[in-house]
């Protein structure tokens, strides 16, 4: 709560300023000297002459105080950045990797921030460490990534004592929340829905017998995506989910999952969900390497989530039938949010960040965008 007030641009400016002061002093005091030394060194020079040395000497000492002082002031400024931990979940994925891209341009020191981001690997203890880590740094806000929804308690109440804000960005946590100031991410049981519902209206009629590779167990993202399309799929008698396995939000995990799916299930599927771009790239390389076709002319149809660049360039190639984007662009809204919070203002409780979907040429949908190379040309990601 107070700590915000404690950490505003107005403190930062009325700093720049007494560091200004601070110099101006140092400065006349060089120049009263020095000239005085001056005058009284015996000299074979005229008064002119002398003069003139005179004036070189100001001129010197005032170049050397500018550069003490460009030295001096150096630091303070360095100091005077408003600094921010994230504790990034890791590098699963190409969504991962263009979000902490995201936060390194936002929060540069050219906008008057000091980025912290560690990459936390997917492993929960290495977050709550990175996170305990910032507190102890006495870091002025907290941004957090969760891997996983739950577990966050003692943490996040550790860091409201220390007076630190919290911002949870991206997935969600199961946790009271009076225990953070504010979150920002996207709707992933909406995404869920979504693919839901483009595939029912794709289908018709058809009979599902569905595949899912998952994203990491325990991320908010991967159980809103399982929610959300399970809620749609509940109102079709004719869809079956013969599995749901975690592929981990990662190219292999995506492949290795699948390799066991064709090996359980082959013949008895014609829809693969994957939870993510990079998953759905490791089923790509499994179901080529199994004589399986898939996308607009296959034999299966393949949802993924994210619609990452190559994810597009996928689906606008037929690989991909429906691609739902989560748009990972977010440190722009946590920026906004952390602004208002050094400012003193009200700021959003919760921010979403909004998604679409895409699906391949020859598709048309209510849910979604045909893709063309002008749709994936104008992607900032
Ligand atoms: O879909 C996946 C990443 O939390 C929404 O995490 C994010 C997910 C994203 O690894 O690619």
């Amino acid at each position: 709560g107070d700590h915000r007030d404690l950490h505003s641009f107005p403190t930062r400016r009325s700093s720049d300023l007494k560091n200004g002061r601070k110099a101006e002093t140092a400065n006349g005091s060089v120049l009263n000297e020095k000239p005085m030394a001056g005058a009284t060194c015996k000299s074979i020079f005229s008064k002119r002459k002398r003069g003139i040395i005179t004036m070189k000497k100001k001129l010197a000492v005032m170049a050397l105080a500018a550069a003490t002082l460009s030295m001096m002031a150096m630091p303070v400024y360095a100091d005077d950045l408003v600094t921010v931990g994230y504790a990034q979940v890791g590098h699963e994925s190409d969504w991962r990797t263009a979000n902490t891209q995201n936060y390194q341009d936002v929060f540069s020191e050219d906008a008057g921030y000091s980025l912290d981001l560690v990459d936390c690997d997917n492993d929960n203890a290495a977050q709550l460490e990175a996170v305990r880590t910032f507190i102890s740094k006495d870091m002025d806000y907290i941004v957090i990534a969760p891997i996983q929804s739950a577990g966050w308690d003692t943490v996040l109440q550790e860091a409201q004592d220390a007076g630190i804000p919290v911002i949870i960005a991206d997935r969600e946590i199961e946790a009271s929340d009076d225990l953070y100031d504010a979150w920002v991410g996207t709707n992933t049981t909406n995404e869920g829905i979504t693919a839901g519902n483009w595939l029912a209206e794709y289908l018709g009629d058809k009979d599902a017998n569905i595949l899912v590779i998952e994203g990491s167990v325990g991320a908010s993202a991967a159980l809103g995506r399982t929610e959300g399309f399970n809620q749609v799929a509940g109102e079709h008698d004719n869809w079956k989910i013969l599995d749901s396995q975690s592929g981990d939000f990662t190219q292999a995990g995506g492949q290795e999952v699948m390799e066991s799916f064709i090996k359980s299930y082959e013949g008895q599927f014609n829809v693969v969900i994957c939870q993510n771009d990079n998953e759905a790239y490791g089923a790509m390389d499994a179901m080529d390497a199994a004589g399986i076709t898939y996308g607009v002319d296959g034999d299966v149809t393949l949802i993924s989530f994210d619609a990452t660049h190559d994810g597009l360039q996928y689906t606008l190639d037929g690989k991909i039938n429906c691609d739902v984007e989560c748009n990972p662009i977010q440190a722009e809204v946590v920026k906004g949010v952390i602004e208002k919070m050094q400012a003193g203002e009200e700021f959003e409780k919760t921010t979403l960040v909004e998604d679409q979907a895409f699906v391949a040429p020859g598709i048309e949908s209510e849910y979604a965008t045909t893709m063309t190379d002008e749709v994936l040309a104008g992607r900032a990601y």
